[in-house]
């Protein structure tokens, strides 16, 4: 611990920030502004976890421990100052010292720009895991790209989304650190030979363009913890300020370009989320993260053990986030083989115990696989190590399934000229993951079935979670409040103790105070919706949040025409008793991805026409919130009446926006997919509104063909109306094709699969089910008790869990003992 902590009392934390002003940037504090008392007390904050971070790696040095390497492309981790404070239990000293410099702690919090460095659940799941890691004092560390460029940000635009770039970088980022004595050169292209030197071969690696990987380390705090773990991101630095020869002939511009090429690998994060394009770039950033990462750990494993690698996979553990970062696995082969000069039999056993994989998406356009007329090129010893893995293996699958080309195929590494990721991770790595109950039952009966099995033990099923400390304590810290006053504050590292809170479910007085947080909750939103959208709703109605990325099988499209369909209903029996409803959605659409930003556009058209017309004002609202990110969602959620989760069955791996509203309290409506189906084991099926196909049912349907939607499509008239209403009428007035592509799709299908996201099939379900959530809500005393009991039924969901739970049956580490 710092002995000279600022932390002691609020005397010397206000001085520590004057200083801090002073000695960083030569103002007095009457001459501060926000933005520097913010940056003041940012590094105020990282002098103290700089301190912790020195003693942390100092401890494991001498305990020999055991480390996770948590390598993603994608660490979502929004803004830190807040969550630092809460981790340092120094909110209270924040709040009442900013208070005497003349600021508010909620403005000052407000001025750090979020680090999007991700794009959604994979990207934060990862966050949310290094919180828990960190609080449960485990040795971890993250390993990212440091894109200079992250998440774009959206602004809509005559009701269209449009993109900027998020330059999250242009005041600095406070909390992380340089380290310009630990570069890293990675190798891309050349030629590669095979030499004999004393009866052994021997790999030359001719002519590569070589980049430097920069590395920053970025602390990351956990709650009440004494431990600091870190993330680490790695910047390309091209090894040639200019180039000589060119600049020599006169060539000044281009003499600039090559370093301008190699420094675009960590320019900017890619914006597809399940929905990728397969661009050499993107590859180049894959294999950039991998090798400075693998380097660096056995740079760092031969520094404390030598070269004893047989007992590398007693000390470290890599886990490889999704298929991105796979090219770890050749290319710590690379290196063993090559470098260090083992056999490959040993080195393969090495790798086999070091890595491990989950998986995040069964979506097929997601699963990645790389064109060899790519990846050859551009890493040719990578190339030919995976030729070299896929080559024994395939031996090995002739022995256990004999002459059955059709699987041999499907299992390969190499197949149909690419290079299939999944399955070189399946290959490899000792522990197989899926992030739900239902996701890994899909994984291990169908996706990879014929891998699970040859080795059904080293597949399994954890399901994700989400931290506590930020989605509830930091997001909604009135409820958390609340729910200490009863419980006491154990909760927030024992999820267990949550349970505790069930009784009081039953108890009028908790329900009212829980439905004042959730009313105070919405006015702030309120207020926000206001500024932002410059529209007014109505606080006592109903707030319907849907937020997460667009994508066809998350269906914002369903829940945009069930509006449509209550629109309609209220036009024509205006007299009818409503429950009103503010219907909020939040989402990004990949840049390329036309028709989910054609679905962005479909809800904004219907958002104007419900918004402006006063027959339905008093019932409906309809609201788009710009540029959804980890800072909205913290105000989002805890405002959220309702949530919607109503993917295609089956095809949402687990989801965590889920967690994140039933933890703050709000209902969820949702189909019966992903960890949706654990809420409803939680909570209890009263207690949550389940609607629509099954995953086995939407899979009959992508087997056989039928009329069905067709007759739907004739039969049920109001959905026939809501889906005219797409062609014809007041939506599309200005441009008649507006939504044909939509309507196409669901009526039609893309590839002759009629509706291939089940909206036309679920619309009526879900319809019903909508009809049941507003009768609910308006007896008051069933819901608020449902609320309080979603609330007290998510402890499984804490990311605590998870983490024990990868803990016990993967990693292996040791909690530090102090
Ligand atoms: C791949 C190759 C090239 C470019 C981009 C990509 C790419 C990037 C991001 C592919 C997929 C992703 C993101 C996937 C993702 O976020 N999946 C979500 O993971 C969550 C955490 O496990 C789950 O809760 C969600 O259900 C799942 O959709």
């Amino acid at each position: 611990m710092n002995p000279n902590t600022p932390f002691q009392n609020k005397t010397t934390l206000k001085k520590a920030i004057i200083d801090k002003l002073m000695t960083q940037f030569g103002k007095n504090l009457e001459d501060a502004g926000p933005e520097l008392i913010y940056q003041a007390s940012a590094l105020v904050v990282k002098d103290e976890l700089l301190h912790r971070m020195a003693a942390t790696n100092k401890k494991d040095k001498e305990d020999a421990s055991k480390k996770v390497y948590y390598i993603s492309m994608e660490f979502l981790m929004g803004r830190s100052l807040a969550n630092n404070i809460l981790n340092l239990m120094q909110s209270d000293n924040f709040k009442k010292v900013l208070g005497e410099l003349g600021v508010y702690i909620d403005e000052i919090i407000q001025i750090e720009p979020d680090a999007g460095l991700g794009n959604g659940g994979l990207g934060r799941l990862a966050a949310c895991f290094l919180d828990s890691l960190t609080t449960l004092e485990y040795p971890a560390i993250g390993c990212t790209i440091r894109y200079e460029y992250g998440l774009f940000k959206q602004i809509i635009k005559d009701g269209k989304q449009e993109e900027i770039p998020d330059w999250w970088l242009e005041n600095g980022n406070i909390w992380e650190v340089k380290r310009t004595d630990e570069k890293i050169q990675v190798s891309f292209g050349g030629e590669i030979e095979n030499i004999w030197v004393n009866g052994k071969l021997k790999v030359i690696h001719h002519n590569p363009r070589i980049i430097n990987a920069i590395p920053y380390d970025f602390p990351v705090s956990g709650y009440k913890s004494k431990r600091v773990n870190y993330l680490r991101l790695w910047q390309a630095q091209s090894m040639e300020r200019l180039n000589m020869a060119k600049f020599n002939k006169g060539l000044y511009l281009e003499s600039i370009v090559d370093r301008e090429d190699d420094e675009l690998v960590s320019k900017v994060l890619y914006p597809e989320d399940n929905n990728p394009e397969g661009k050499k770039l993107r590859l180049k950033q894959e294999y950039f993260l991998s090798s400075a990462t693998i380097q660096w750990i056995i740079k760092e494993f031969k520094k404390k053990y030598g070269s004893d690698f047989a007992k590398l996979p007693d000390k470290v553990v890599i886990h490889i986030n999704d298929t991105h970062p796979t090219l770890a696995i050749p290319e710590m082969m690379r290196i063993l083989l090559d470098e260090e000069e083992l056999e490959w039999d040993e080195t393969w056993d090495i790798v086999t115990n070091t890595f491990a994989f989950t998986n995040h998406t069964v979506m097929s356009e997601a699963l990645e696989s790389w064109p060899i007329y790519l990846l050859q090129p551009l890493l040719p010893r990578i190339f030919s190590i995976i030729k070299e893995i896929n080559q024994r293996l395939m031996e090995k699958l002739n022995r256990i399934y004999p002459n059955d080309r059709q699987k041999h195929e499907y299992m390969a590494i190499l197949s149909n000229d690419h290079v299939n990721m999944p399955n070189l991770c399946l290959a490899t790595c000792f522990a197989i993951n899926g992030v739900s109950s239902l996701h890994s039952q899909i994984l291990i009966n169908d996706l990879f079935a014929d891998y699970a099995r040859i080795k059904p033990e080293k597949f399994m099923g954890i399901t994700n979670g989400i931290t506590f400390r930020r989605w509830i304590d930091h997001c909604n810290p009135q409820l958390s409040s609340l729910i200490t006053s009863k419980i006491g504050n154990d909760w927030l590292i024992n999820y267990k103790e949550l349970e505790k809170l069930k009784p009081y479910a039953n108890d009028p007085d908790f329900r009212r105070e829980f439905k004042f947080i959730r009313q105070k909750n919405k006015r702030k939103l309120a207020a926000y919706i206001k500024e932002h959208n410059n529209i007014e709703v109505d606080l006592d109605s109903m707030f319907i949040v849907q937020a997460k990325r667009l994508h066809e099988y998350k269906r914002q499209l369903l829940n945009g025409l069930h509006i449509l369909y209550l629109y309609n209903r209220i036009i024509e029996n205006p007299d009818k008793a409503f429950t009103p409803r503010t219907f909020i959605f939040a989402a990004k659409a990949a840049p390329g991805y036309t028709r989910a930003k054609n679905i962005i556009e479909l809800i904004n058209a219907i958002a104007k026409l419900v918004n402006n017309d006063p027959r339905v004002n008093d019932k409906l609202k309809v609201v788009f919130l710009e540029n959804y990110n980890v800072s909205i969602a913290e105000m989002l959620i805890p405002a959220a009446d309702l949530s919607e989760q109503i993917s295609t069955a089956g095809k949402e791996a687990s989801g965590t926006g889920n967690m994140k509203f039933m933890l703050n309290g709000a209902l969820t409506i949702g189909s019966y997919d992903g960890a949706n189906v654990e809420m409803t084991k939680e909570v209890g099926e009263e207690n949550i509104y389940i609607f629509g196909l099954r995953a086995e049912e939407v899979k009959e349907r992508y087997k056989y063909s039928s009329n069905e939607v067709k007759e739907l499509y004739i039969s049920d008239y109001e959905l026939h109306q809501v889906l005219e209403q797409l062609l014809h009428g007041p939506l599309v007035e200005n441009n008649q094709n507006a939504f044909r592509d939509i309507y196409q799709s669901l009526l039609f299908g893309d590839y002759g699969i009629p509706d291939p996201y089940m909206v036309i099939r679920d619309f009526r379900p879900y319809v019903e089910m909508q009809r049941k959530v507003a009768m609910d809500y308006l007896d008051e005393d069933l819901w608020w008790r449902k609320a309080v009991l979603n609330t007290a039924c998510a402890g499984f969901f804490s990311s605590d869990r998870t983490i024990e739970t990868y803990n016990e049956l993967i990693w292996h580490l040791e909690k530090t003992k102090w």
